[in-house]
């Protein structure tokens, strides 16, 4: 034990989570060095630790994630209006994406990876969610969202569903990454419109996906590319921390 890293400098920070992990899941902190599988060695950077401690917890949520536990849903009168605007950058900066050469691309393990237009996305079976949207950074709000349940979608395209993670790539350069059981949670939706309209520019135009079981950032706006992969494709905060699995 001696050359381990002493948890206790980092005790206010371990206490925080100790005592989320005994509220949200009745796991206790003691159990975290067997759990993580990973020896915390004295030379360890203390934000290496945190990583190995958030995919740690990825692993944890994602045991507990459960395909058929709903997000709550609520009704028009509860709508937040004016909806939020968030992205890494300005509403001005927003892309503007043309419609009429619209092509979703389609790559990785799947059978049929002919682009998609939005005249036939539109034609897929249609469905609408009024959910709760909460931010990483500390807003939430509620909107109404309509377009493709993505099951549907991912079995249209014949995705091998068995591979582990969706990537999405978007039209500024935002890229975030879901894994399979959340892709095919019945309330994850390939979005088209918004509050019954078509997506605006701000809200991701023409397509986004709209994930009411994750938080905010894993929802991606102006998608242009899926691919189906076992290789983690990680993401935009992802990549820069952000705990990936990032239940709501
Ligand atoms: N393409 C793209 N998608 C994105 C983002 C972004 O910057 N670009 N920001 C994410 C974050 S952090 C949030 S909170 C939501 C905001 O969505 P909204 O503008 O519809 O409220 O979009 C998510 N998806
Ligand atoms: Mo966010």
């Amino acid at each position: 034990m001696k050359n381990r890293l002493d948890l206790r400098d980092h005790a206010p920070a371990l206490r925080r989570l100790d005592r989320r992990l005994l509220l949200r899941r009745g796991l206790s902190l003691g159990s975290l060095s067997l759990l993580t599988g990973c020896n915390l060695q004295d030379g360890d950077r203390v934000d290496r630790v945190l990583w190995a401690m958030s995919r740690w917890n990825d692993r944890v949520q994602a045991a507990l994630f459960s395909p058929h536990r709903l997000a709550p849903e609520y009704t028009r009168r509860d709508i937040t209006d004016p909806f939020p605007f968030n992205a890494f950058y300005p509403l001005d900066d927003a892309p503007e994406v043309d419609a009429s050469d619209y092509a979703l691309e389609i790559s990785g393990l799947v059978q049929d990876r002919t682009p998609w237009s939005l005249p036939r996305l539109r034609a897929l079976p249609q469905v609408s969610q009024i959910t709760r949207h909460i931010c990483i950074e500390g807003w939430s709000a509620i909107g109404q969202w309509g377009g493709v349940p993505f099951r549907h979608f991912l079995q249209r395209i014949g995705a091998d569903t068995r591979a582990r993670y969706v990537g999405f790539r978007c039209a500024d350069r935002y890229t975030s990454s879901l894994d399979m059981a959340t892709a095919l949670h019945p309330q994850t939706i390939l979005a088209l419109d918004h509050a019954g309209s078509p997506l605006p520019v701000a809200y991701g135009f023409p397509m986004k996906l709209r994930v009411p079981t994750k938080l905010g950032f894993k929802n991606p706006k102006h998608v242009m590319a899926i691919t189906v992969t076992n290789d983690d494709p990680g993401g935009y905060w992802e990549d820069q921390g952000y705990n990936w699995f990032s239940g709501s």
